[in-house]
């Protein structure tokens, strides 16, 4: 009898380390990958890549300072604020196609000056991070 219950307990312990273990890989990669995806350096320009559409998705990107960089911001159906796009600090302000891809050149950024954009009633926000 007692032998059952130790086989019952180990197999529980096996058990709920390995969700414990999944569950963890799981939610590292999700944040590993997020910013990888949507930043891209091509022909010596870095694209930032973010989607608009009840928000703005991913909501922080971490991209490299010091190269040209132009932020693609696209929009499929959107119908929200979110489409009504501000940058204060490139004095920016435009009503986005429901569905397209608007570039956006935002100069040579340095590094520690995180990049900031919000709708046009300041309720979603999304911002770059360089470094
Ligand atoms: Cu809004």
């Amino acid at each position: 009898m007692q032998r059952t219950a130790s086989i019952i307990i180990t197999l529980a312990l096996v058990i709920g380390i390995g969700i414990i273990v999944t569950s963890g890989s799981l939610f590292k990669n999700k944040g590993g990958t997020q910013s990888a995806q949507n930043v891209e350096i091509k022909d010596g320009v870095q694209y930032i890549r973010i989607e608009a559409k009840g928000g703005y998705s991913p909501k922080v990107s971490e991209a490299k300072a010091g190269i040209p960089t132009k932020l693609i911001v696209t929009t499929g159906g959107t119908f929200d604020c979110s489409a009504s796009l501000v940058i204060k600090s490139l004095n920016y302000q435009k009503i986005l196609p429901q569905t397209g891809e608007t570039e956006i050149d935002i100069g040579t950024p340095k590094a520690g000056e995180p990049f900031q954009g919000v709708c046009g009633m300041g309720m979603y926000n999304f911002v770059v991070n360089f470094t």
